[in-house]
């Protein structure tokens, strides 16, 4: 029988073998031992009261079956949905709420660590927010900033939540016609968890309205509100260059790890161990220094910032640590396996949790303080220095590392197209059009050990680039990118079709653009928005040539980011069977009703050639909508890409437009 690989990554793979031969547990070896409850994977199972659990199963369950309390398939797959929904808003706003408190402290002086480091970025927000900037203190405008996020997590009364309207006008008037503009964040989700509590709502359409209204709060609240506070503390991202996989860790230096979501202590860390103390002190335990690298999405906010390398994405955590190299890790929260402590105790890697909302059986806490970070962090990095004498000589010390670049933000994507003053999206929009570049292609979401790790991922990068479509990538999709060396322009661009590398080329950026974690997938919003805004191809999201996919994902969190792409108009298609599979009708709703609506669906499909012809065909039938040149591989004129007005104008002319 043939053996089954793991992981699409030869790196990952030789850990996981070592794993094995050590018999060292695992998520590969906990995957293929606990197959999923085949009733629950498909959203038939209800336990939201303790009548049940109800399992709704049978020939024609979806007709026929009850749970005690009456409630159908449709009921019970869309309330499962919903709860899914509002756990991953609430995961990615709590990490935003954060944030906004943090630049509330910096702007009060409570957080002296903490700087605002773009201040145009502030600015920027400011404009959004309606607030008056020019000729203030900084710090002044800074509170107002943060005082008005902050009341979209908890207004009451109605309204909307403020960067609703950063949306294109019609994207918006679809959202207010079907009554899903969020009000505010934390609303959305209690009224979510009300809403799907035993005896209250039992209309499946009107409970996924409201995982649309839920995910909205996520995506126009929770995640923007994270990535521009981050950039306003810490730098709009800028092209970078980092490295990635496992050979990042150093044999002759402390290799200090974060994992997690949250930036604040991670950038802390990257001043910190530089300083000539730790340094100095790092020497006495017969260190060069200390060399810090990151995993899963806190390892995305600094690389895109600072070049810190990438261990990889989420099923790289145990297998980091197999390496033996990792002197300690800390993690805050969000997608951080609990089994990293029980495989830590066998190397002689620290656990350290830093959040006061994540503890780990087995961890050491030590909890991080923004009002006090720098010494938070100093206490941490001497604590991985101690630990690097007992290093041992187990473990797989592998040097498997390749080059990236990252940084791709939306100002600096506006940037590279036209200049400070004269950026625009008009190049790519313009490519878009002449048929140079296919479409857009958001690649995201988890790696997944249900599958063969990262090889989803791997495959319709590679793919979609052979097929001109441009790719933003964020999260653990950038992290498989990165460690399969697809975030090196040389190599995507050798791969890339004939129309995506000419667009590339003259505009200067590579095929796959590293946008950043999980939160910025709120960088793919604000660009589709400024692409609607430039003119020639929709005039809202919807109708875009433009899909997201994330083929290999597990968290709670992509769902909800999936829905508000849906909402926004961006047909969706995850892999792996789908969790509302049992109901035919939610199936329904969420592919058929949300498109006529909202110009978005969402589908799951397991197998990954047909997630690339179904990406590819709702491409080919939003250019055909748009009325543009129909695609053709390798045919797109001669024109330049940088065209001048006269020569648009022509293509428009051609395009019926
Ligand atoms: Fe069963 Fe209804 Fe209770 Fe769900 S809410 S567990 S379907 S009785
Ligand atoms: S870390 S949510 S495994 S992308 Fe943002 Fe990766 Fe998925 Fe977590």
């Amino acid at each position: 029988m043939e053996k089954k690989v793991h992981s699409a990554n030869p790196a990952s793979e030789k850990l996981i073998l070592l794993a094995e031969d050590q018999k060292i547990d695992t998520c590969f070896d906990r995957a293929a031992k606990m197959k999923p409850c085949p009733i629950g994977e498909i959203g038939a199972c209800c336990k939201n009261c303790h009548m049940g659990p109800c399992r709704l199963v049978g020939k024609n369950a979806e007709e026929d079956a009850r749970g005690v309390c009456g409630a159908q398939l449709p009921t019970v797959a869309a309330r499962n949905l919903l709860r899914m929904i509002a756990a991953g808003t609430s995961a990615h706003s709590d990490h935003a709420r954060g944030m906004a408190y943090t630049l509330l402290d910096v702007a009060n002086g409570k957080a002296k660590d903490f700087k605002i480091t773009d201040v145009r970025k502030l600015y920027r927000v400011a404009g959004y927010l309606e607030i008056e900037f020019e000729g203030r203190p900084i710090n002044d405008v800074a509170r107002d900033v943060a005082t008005k996020v902050i009341e979209d997590f908890g207004r009451q009364m109605g309204g909307e939540i403020n960067f609703a309207k950063r949306a294109p006008k019609k994207t918006l008037e679809r959202w207010r016609k079907w009554g899903i503009v969020p009000r505010s964040i934390d609303r959305e989700v209690v009224e979510s968890m009300h809403r799907t509590n035993i005896g209250v709502d039992h209309d499946a359409d009107h409970l996924l309205l409201q995982g649309l209204r839920t995910a909205l709060a996520d995506g126009w609240g929770g995640c923007m509100i994270s990535t521009d506070i981050t950039d306003i503390l810490f730098g709009t991202p800028t092209p970078v260059r980092a490295e990635a996989s496992y050979g990042i860790f150093k044999e002759d230096e402390v290799n200090l790890v974060v994992h997690g979501h949250e930036p604040l202590m991670a950038e802390i860390l990257v001043d910190v161990v530089n300083e000539p103390e730790i340094v100095a002190y790092a020497k006495t335990k017969g260190a060069k220094g200390v060399n810090l690298g990151g995993m899963c999405c806190t390892a995305n906010e600094v690389l895109m910032r600072h070049g810190i390398p990438t261990a990889g994405g989420f099923t790289n955590q145990e297998l980091g640590i197999i390496t033996g190299l990792i002197d300690l890790m800390t993690v805050d929260v969000q997608c951080i396996m609990p089994a990293i402590v029980e495989i830590a105790k066998k190397f002689h890697t620290k656990v350290v949790t830093t959040s006061e909302k994540a503890k780990i059986p087995g961890a050491q806490h030590i909890q991080f303080d923004e009002h006090r970070a720098k010494e938070v962090a100093r206490e941490i990095v001497r604590m991985a220095i101690d630990n690097f004498p007992n290093r041992k000589a187990q473990g797989s010390h592998i040097s498997d590392k390749f080059p990236v670049i990252g940084g791709f933000s939306h100002e600096y994507i506006e940037y590279m197209q036209g200049g400070t003053w004269r950026g625009s999206f008009r190049p790519l929009n313009d490519a878009i059009m002449a048929g140079r570049v296919r479409g857009v292609v958001g690649l995201a979401g988890c790696d997944n050990p249900r599958v063969q790790s990262t090889g989803l991922h791997k495959y319709l990068a590679i793919e979609l680039i052979k097929n001109d479509v441009l790719i933003v990538s964020t999260g653990c999709g950038s992290a498989a990118c990165g460690t399969s060396g697809y975030l090196q322009p040389e190599m995507a661009l050798e791969h890339a079709g004939p129309g995506l590398r000419e667009v590339c080329e003259a505009i200067g950026i590579p095929p796959i653009l590293h946008l950043g974690s999980c939160v910025d997938n709120s960088r793919i919003l604000t660009i589709a928005s400024a692409m609607a805004a430039e003119g020639g191809l929709s005039d809202e999201i919807g109708g875009m040539p433009a899909v997201g996919i994330a083929p290999e994902w597990m968290s709670e969190k992509a769902i909800a980011i999936g829905c508000y792409f849906a909402a926004s108009g961006v047909p969706v298609i995850f892999g792996g069977n789908s969790p509302v599979e049992a109901s035919k009708e939610v199936t329904r709703i969420m592919t058929e009703v949300w498109m006529e609506r909202f110009k978005g669906a969402f589908h799951f499909e397991p197998d990954p050639e047909k997630i690339l012809a179904l990406a590819l065909d709702y491409i080919d039938k939003a250019r055909e909508g748009l009325k543009l040149k129909k695609y053709e591989y390798g045919k797109f004129g001669t024109e330049k890409v940088l065209m001048d007005m006269a020569a648009r104008r022509e293509i428009r002319g051609h395009a019926g437009l």
